[in-house]
């Protein structure tokens, strides 16, 4: 018996002061390049997740996020055939500095009525009825 590997990736929704949401579109190169997602990444050993993304707000789009800042939201999990995925998503609406693509393709702000269209990783577009329950469409 096989048991799938588990991976623990963490993501924000960055809110602004419209209510409309970040989205990178994942560079290429990488897996699911193209597709747009929640800014996030992999938590590493010995990192609490709220660490992780805020090292990742950093390096990804140049913003300074505090942790007390980031409210828990919900959890997303898809089974890819190797490994399952378990990703958490925060809510984030104070940061320090512009966010820049640093390293996605682009950077989109989008009403969460509007999220559906974009294409996005299988683990995200599960994520937006929370996203409209919150912000509004
Ligand atoms: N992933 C899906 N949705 C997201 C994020 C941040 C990540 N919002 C998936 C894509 C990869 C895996 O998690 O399969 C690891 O992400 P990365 O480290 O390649 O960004
Ligand atoms: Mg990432």
């Amino acid at each position: 018996m096989t048991i799938a590997r588990l991976l623990l990736v963490v993501a924000v929704a960055l809110v602004d002061a419209d209510g409309r949401v970040l989205l990178a579109q994942r560079p290429e190169g990488k897996q699911l390049a193209g597709l747009w997602e929640f800014p996030g990444g992999k938590v590493e050993p010995g990192e609490r997740p709220e660490e992780t993304l805020i090292r990742e707000l950093r390096e990804e789009l140049g913003i300074t996020v505090a942790e007390p800042c980031l409210a828990p939201l919900t959890f997303a999990s898809h089974a890819y055939p190797d490994f399952h995925l378990l990703m958490p998503l925060y809510v984030c609406r104070r940061w320090d500095g512009q966010p820049c693509p640093l390293e996605a393709q682009a950077l989109a702000w989008v009403r969460p009525g509007a999220l559906r269209e974009r294409p996005m990783p299988p683990a995200d577009a599960p994520l937006i009825p929370f996203l409209i329950d919150l912000l509004g469409p």
